[in-house]
């Protein structure tokens, strides 16, 4: 896990993207993603607004939306300038190469077009990760470093089989792609993970850890719960919680209690040097 600063990171890494998410965490003080599992636009877009200036990254499951439409990408782009967040939609491509640039960049969700950061499971083997490369640094890709990819390493939910193999491999391919790969969503960092790829002096993978929440262990579904302190202490740096801040009879209070917590975590980890 890193003992750096998000301001040292946000000036020290290759990866423009990176760059600005670690720019973002650091002028908002805040490492937060909130998961707007909602199911209608104006609920989305009114999360977004409310919770805008209190979270880095906005997680978003736009096929869940029963009114997905033009009005939906017009609204989360305004509300992620005005707020200074990243857009991160969770659509957890797996499939053939052709099929995921199809996906990503083409169809009616247009993913391409609002979502910064996207995310992929490695089950389908290295060709997901070249094929998403491949379109997002086509030359005539519009969105260019502007776009980036997290590999799915593990899973928080009960007898996931994203693990072993799975893993070591979701590290190989990041390491293959560091131009396109800004890092994981997993539980811990996995840096020292074994992998058939050697480990560059520099390398800096962003680690986002889902399944972080406040009050609860879990769900009656096999979702598995930590704390920000815990995530954070085990490598995350940016922490994702969906119904510990929707579901709160408050959300606006809970993401500035999220926010709080995962800052004091992150100072406590960086050794609280600013
Ligand atoms: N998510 C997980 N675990 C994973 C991967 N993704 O929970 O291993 C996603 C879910 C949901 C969010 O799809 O959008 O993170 C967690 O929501 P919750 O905080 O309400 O449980």
């Amino acid at each position: 896990k890193s003992q750096l600063t998000y301001a040292a990171r946000a000036s020290s890494h290759p990866n423009p993207l990176a760059r600005r998410l670690f720019q973002v965490a650091e002028a908002k003080k805040s490492n937060v993603t909130v998961s707007a599992d909602v199911t209608t636009t104006a609920e989305l877009l009114d999360l977004a607004d409310r919770l805008g200036p209190y979270i880095a990254v906005i997680k978003t499951h736009i096929d869940i939306l029963s009114d997905f439409s033009e009005a939906t990408i017009t609204g989360l782009k305004t509300l992620a300038e005005k707020h200074n967040f990243l857009i991160f939609e969770d659509r957890k491509f797996i499939d053939i190469g052709n099929t995921v640039q199809k996906q990503y960049h083409q169809g009616t969700l247009r993913i391409s077009e609002w979502s910064h950061i996207i995310n992929c499971s490695v089950l389908p083997g290295e060709g997901i990760v070249e094929a998403l490369a491949q379109t997002a640094q086509a030359p005539d890709f519009p969105y260019g470093s502007d776009r980036g990819l997290l590999i799915l390493a593990e899973m928080t939910s009960k007898g996931s089989l994203a693990t072993g193999a799975y893993t070591s491999a979701s590290v190989d391919y990041a390491r293959k792609y560091p131009s396109f790969v800004l890092g994981f969503v997993a539980t811990r960092a996995l840096g020292e993970v074994e992998s058939e790829v050697a480990k560059k002096e520099d390398e800096d993978f962003v680690v986002f850890t889902t399944g972080v929440n406040l009050e609860s262990k879990g769900d009656k579904l096999g979702q598995q719960y930590q704390t920000p302190q815990s995530a954070i202490g085990r490598g995350a740096d940016f922490i994702i919680a969906g119904r510990g801040i929707y579901t709160a009879a408050d959300p606006v209070e809970a993401a500035k209690k999220y926010q709080q917590q995962g800052w004091e975590a992150y100072l406590a980890r960086v050794g609280g040097s600013q």
